[in-house]
């Protein structure tokens, strides 16, 4: 979520620092930029048909923007539904970054042993951009303890403050309705221009570079998030249902698919603006650009007393595994989201918090 909540340190100790760039006792299953970079490294490695290591620019420090495809023959490129999953545009929602990894983990070593997984892979090529903003990732961590950042780590000129929302800096509906703040010292500026992030910029012009022949390649997404536990679909602007390119049909196969989804992981399904009006989000500009079917997913946990934007890393299995069935539900329409609609789903899988 947006808000930087008070009772945070009212309600957690400050868990005890290992050093400075390293995540505390208690949060070492959490990986740094080093960390994943290397983690990716070794798969690709490992799949070298199934897995590939490339970055679609660079971040304002300098850090390469990590991208990840996963396919069978994946040097090739094919005619075949691609389906992206990003995570960390927030700094300090690190879960975020173990969900993306984990789908690559999961897709690349299940390729060849499980079925479902061998099949998904060979008919559609998977691109994964594991930490959208490092600079800001990396910043959480730098002291050792976390600084509750969210934002990228961008100077704002002629101001003394640091950084963009970058889910505020997309160039659909920019600053139009209150969803973001024009003070550079907020939460959630905007930046002074749409897509001024070179972080948002430079994910813009890989996506569309995945414009072939006039077709967007890309046809569904999910954004990665933390925390609350929600699947969230377009506009975000608004809090109509239907918008510009985004008539009633739909609007009924993004909340049928969304459904899905949430049956599948316990999340609380709805379009995003019923959380709370934002503009220049991510998922806004893909389905106005591009029709991508742009879904945004709060993970774990649904309250500060779960340990809001910092569970222990002792949740990041159950938290990763639980979203299996909605990426592969994702992967699976992929090809034609609106035959959703006509689809009888099954029954839920997870009905509950696991928690509870
Ligand atoms: C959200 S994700 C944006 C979802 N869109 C709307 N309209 N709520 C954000 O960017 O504020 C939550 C988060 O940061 O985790
Ligand atoms: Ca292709
Ligand atoms: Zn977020």
């Amino acid at each position: 979520p947006r808000s930087t909540l008070f009772p945070y340190t009212t309600l957690f100790r400050s868990p005890v620092p290992v050093g400075p760039g390293k995540f505390p006792i208690g949060y070492q299953g959490y990986h740094t930029y080093a960390e994943l970079t290397s983690e990716l490294d070794a798969l690709a490695a490992a799949h070298p048909n199934q897995v590939a290591v490339s970055s679609y620019g660079k971040s304002a420090q300098g850090r390469p923007l990590l991208l990840v495809k996963i396919s069978d023959d994946v040097r090739t490129d094919k005619h075949e539904p691609e389906v992206l999953f990003s995570c960390a545009q927030h700094a300090r929602e690190h879960l975020t970054v173990e969900m993306c990894l984990h789908i690559v983990k999961r897709l690349a070593q299940g390729y060849g042993t499980d079925p479902t997984i061998t099949r998904l892979v060979r008919s559609r090529e998977v691109w994964v951009a594991p930490m959208l903003n490092p600079d800001g990732a990396e910043y959480d961590i730098s002291t050792g303890l976390f600084a509750l950042w969210r934002k990228n780590r961008q100077p704002t000129p002629g101001s003394t403050d640091v950084g963009t929302d970058t889910n505020r800096n997309w160039g659909d509906e920019w600053a139009c309705c209150g969803g973001s703040s024009a003070n550079p010292g907020s939460d959630s500026y905007h930046g002074n221009a749409p897509f001024s992030a070179p972080e948002t910029a430079q994910l813009r012009d890989w996506v569309n570079s995945r414009v072939i022949g006039g077709v967007e390649q890309i046809t569904a997404h999910i954004d990665f998030h933390t925390f609350s536990e929600l699947v969230l679909w377009p506009y975000g602007f608004t809090t109509d249902d239907t918008g510009p390119g985004l008539n009633a049909s739909d609007a009924g196969a993004f909340r049928k698919l969304g459904e899905a989804m949430a049956a599948s992981n316990g999340y609380t399904p709805e379009q995003s603006s019923h959380l709370y009006i934002t503009d220049g989000s991510i998922g806004d500009w893909m389905w106005a650009q591009h029709h991508i079917w742009s879904y945004t997913m709060e993970m774990y946990p649904t309250s500060l007393t779960q340990g809001g934007f910092y569970p222990p890393a002792n949740v990041i299995e159950r938290e990763t595994t639980r979203n299996d069935a909605a990426v592969d539900l994702l992967l699976n329409y992929a090809d034609c989201v609106p035959r959703v609609t006509a689809a009888q789903l099954a029954a839920p899988v997870v009905t509950s918090d696991p928690d509870e």
